[in-house]
């Protein structure tokens, strides 16, 4: 008996990219982009020094990888085009191989009945916009605008769903808050610059698409980490909650759904006196073209409280100076990858979507859980039985459920990932996939019951 059900057409599948996913081999023509960069002059930041070339090998394996989809129950499938394997110098030539190679990798999946989604830029700036400022450069947004439209040029007739942009905080955050993404700078006054851009690339993007008219929808994907405050009662907690999740959330939320910036951001960006350079007409640009389509990226929450450690001004301004993290006691953790597991988080953003979002259609673009040593879960079959990433799965859905019943327009839910992927500088260590691969057999891949399940329950449109 399937309790809970979902609507009709819901999309089951599972979320990657193309930098995590494709590798390089030799004669792909790919040009080189941050991450190839940061491994070569620093191999010892990615885990066991498994750089970007290594990947699952999804350029020159997809054809087993749909087969594998299809076994796990996928519809949909989201992965992105790496601009810097279209462009090899991020504008002017394009790479006619990897016209090729995507053309027949989207192909296959609609072959198979599989819709493929596609992004056009997960954390992948080619190494020659970077070299100008990448995404702190205006000439970038010009370059990504051309980009995108190339893409719709080259492979609009196949692909009907479109993304701007996955999690478009994370470059911010990365690059120029906190050090974990090429070129680690730390200044608030390049970050908002940045974010604006990726803002302003996003809107022109969506307009260039929808002047195409090519029957589709296009959208953006953002991982919404909902701020909790310690005490809902103190007055202070909540504030600095509300700032963080203006910083973080609706940063990008706010100009994506409504095309408009949050008032409380601007007013803090203004106090500070680090307002981006706007030109003219990009704020009406951002106003009139917002997504079709929203992508919730959801795996843990933020706890906030009021600012209690004194503020750290080495650094210049950062959004810390408004809040300090809180260590809930007690929480459910993944330890591998030190994040907490909050299921309801997930509600919580659906419903706020609802609300205050005008009830956007929207879909889970990921979810998941990252476990390292999986092997030590291997069964006389050789399958991994990874009964926790079922559970973390079922119990996100059954909140998920609980949405669309209150009315939530959710139309989806992808896991990430399909297979094990490179996860950045943590390259191999956690594991995230139905399907595991095994490096040590040249990325031979078996399904795990995870995928088995997951299968059973895209059939049964439920569980
Ligand atoms: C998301 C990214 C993915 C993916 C995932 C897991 O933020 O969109 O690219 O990597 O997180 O996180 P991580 O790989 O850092 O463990």
């Amino acid at each position: 008996m399937t309790k809970y059900k979902f609507p009709e057409n819901f999309w089951w599948g599972s979320a990657a990219s193309g930098p995590q996913t494709e590798g390089r081999i030799q004669g792909d023509h790919k040009g080189e982009n941050i991450w190839d960069y940061w491994y070569e002059q620093e191999p010892e930041k990615f885990f066991n020094q498994v750089g970007p070339e290594k990947t699952s090998q999804f350029y020159t394996k997809y054809r087993e990888d749909v087969q594998l989809m299809k076994k796990t129950g996928h519809n949909t499938f989201r992965t992105s085009i790496q601009w810097s394997r279209l462009l090899p110098n991020g504008t002017g030539e394009v790479n006619q191989t990897a016209v090729a190679f995507y053309r027949a990798y989207f192909k296959e999946l609609l072959d198979n009945g599989i819709e493929p989604f596609v992004n056009l830029y997960h954390f992948d700036m080619p190494l020659t916009l970077q070299k100008n400022g990448g995404w702190l450069d205006r000439k970038t947004v010009d370059a990504y605008v051309d980009y995108a439209t190339t893409c719709f040029d080259l492979f609009g007739d196949l692909v009907k769903k479109w993304f701007t942009h996955n999690e478009p905080i994370v470059p911010v955050e990365g690059g120029y808050l906190y050090q974990f993404h090429y070129p680690n700078h730390v200044n608030m006054k390049e970050a908002i610059q940045v974010g604006y851009h990726e803002n302003l690339a996003s809107a022109k993007a969506i307009k260039a698409y929808h002047q195409l008219a090519q029957d589709g929808e296009i959208g953006i994907i953002l991982n919404l980490t909902p701020s909790y405050p310690r005490d809902e009662t103190n007055e202070e907690d909540v504030k600095a909650a509300t700032i963080a999740d203006a910083f973080f959330n609706r940063s990008f939320l706010d100009p994506a759904v409504k095309g408009e910036f949050p008032q409380d951001l601007i007013k803090i960006v203004k106090e500070l006196d680090l307002l981006p350079e706007i030109k003219e007409g990009d704020l009406e640009t951002i106003k009139e073209n917002t997504v079709d389509l929203l992508g919730i990226n959801y795996y843990q929450p933020r706890r906030i409280k009021a600012k209690e450690t004194p503020v750290d001004t080495k650094n210049g301004p950062m959004p810390d100076d408004y809040f300090d993290n809180y260590d809930l006691p007690n929480k459910k953790m993944n330890p591998y990858r030190g994040w907490e597991i909050y299921e309801k988080g997930i509600y919580d953003i659906l419903t706020n979507t609802r609300e205050n979002y005008g009830n956007i259609k929207c879909y889970i673009s990921e979810n998941g859980m990252g476990v390292e040593g999986e092997k030590r879960f291997i069964n006389e079959n050789g399958v991994i039985e990874d009964d926790y990433r079922i559970e973390f799965v079922t119990d996100h859905l059954k909140y998920v459920h609980q949405a669309i019943e209150e009315g939530t327009n959710c139309v989806g839910y992808h896991m990430w990932t399909c297979m094990d992927n490179w996860s950045w500088t943590n390259a191999y260590k956690n594991r995230y996939g139905f399907i595991a691969v095994d490096l040590a057999q040249d990325g031979k891949r078996t399904i795990k019951k995870s995928g088995h399940w997951f299968s059973e329950v895209a059939k049964n449109n439920g569980f």
